[in-house]
């Protein structure tokens, strides 16, 4: 099994005392909110001291689970008795500016699944083959003879829900759903959790899906699919964020294209998305762009306005098609 040694410490370890912190990454998403909520749940059903702490408040549309009430407001200014749990975070400095406080607790335990991760902590569990990270906490949980409770279900449901566009990308696999079969087992309720996730939004966000959607330009060869949300954008459509799961996906989904590029106007900055149908790594393109991800799922940010992001980005999957001799 993937880690044995780091996992029987890690198992060792969280029947410690703790006390433990779960932290998880910036601009925080499904998996992050839901793993690192039930993680927490299991250990402090286990007696133990755990709270749960993240770098950027919860979006909107992930207010509908209960425990998001529970997320610490500000971090401890002392964790060097503390166990601190990183999950679905490929690197420390993902937790933004309290990962120089983070690397002074006691112990660091790493628990992520994406490729390039880069083995920061003091125990690392790093599964790339994982859908989720919450798939690799309820294996933890499974290999110390725990069934989840309900909410904990419901919890990593919502983590492998996320992670793959409710069991459409390609990375579900047999693993992932024996995993989501285990949980409705436990208690987590498959449509209610779909519809609280993907079908109960706000009609601002649907008018901005319209704008988005009508943005769509298809460029070199139609292979690639762009896409632009702009301030103007939230404006029109009465919408300060966006909330919507998988809105750099729908590139993604016309006949042809190999790469579907988002490009969303942030503060002065602009935040790529990338998505492929598996064929091209985008994540290879992320990185040339100081970002990160996964195979088929990526992201980077472009100092730089949305015009000139455009060049940038169209220039790297240029290259990198040019490469894979598409
Ligand atoms: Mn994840």
């Amino acid at each position: 099994m993937l880690g044995a040694d780091q996992r029987a410490k890690i198992q060792k370890t969280l029947r410690s005392d703790g006390p433990f912190l779960v932290v998880s990454h910036r601009r925080p998403d499904g998996d992050a909110i839901g793993t690192s909520l039930a993680l927490a749940a299991w250990l402090r059903g286990e007696g133990k001291e755990a709270a749960v702490w993240l770098p950027d408040p919860v979006p909107a549309n992930y207010r509908f689970i209960r425990s998001v009430r529970q997320i610490a407001g500000s971090l401890p200014s002392d964790v060097s008795d503390t166990v601190v749990l990183l999950v679905d975070c490929p690197d420390i400095d993902r937790a933004g500016d309290a990962s120089a406080l983070l690397r002074k607790a006691r112990m660091i335990i790493n628990i992520d699944h994406h490729r390039g991760n880069t083995q920061f902590g003091d125990l690392n569990l790093v599964d790339t083959t994982a859908a989720a990270a919450a798939l690799i906490v309820l294996e933890l949980m499974q290999e110390a003879g725990v069934d989840p409770a309900p909410e904990i279900a419901s919890l990593l449901y919502v983590g492998l829900l996320a992670d793959t566009g409710g069991f459409r990308y390609g990375n579900t696999d047999a693993r992932v759903l024996a995993a989501a079969s285990h949980l409705v087992e436990c208690g987590a309720d498959p449509a209610e959790l779909s519809r609280n996730l993907f079908g109960e939004l706000p009609a601002g966000q649907i008018r901005l899906l319209g704008l988005v959607l009508s943005s769509l330009e298809l460029v070199l060869d139609e292979r690639v699919s762009l896409m632009y949300l702009t301030d103007e954008m939230r404006t029109r459509a009465g919408v300060c964020e966006e909330t919507l799961e998988g809105l750099p996906s729908y590139g993604r989904m016309i006949r042809g294209v190999a790469v579907a590029v988002l490009l969303r106007e942030d503060c002065g900055v602009t935040r790529v998305n990338l998505r492929s149908k598996g064929v091209v790594n985008v994540s290879a393109i992320a990185a040339t762009l100081g970002g990160g991800g996964h195979a088929a799922a990526s992201g980077a940010t472009v100092d730089a306005t949305i015009d000139v992001a455009r060049e940038v980005v169209l220039s790297a999957i240029r290259d990198a098609l040019g490469s894979a001799n598409l």
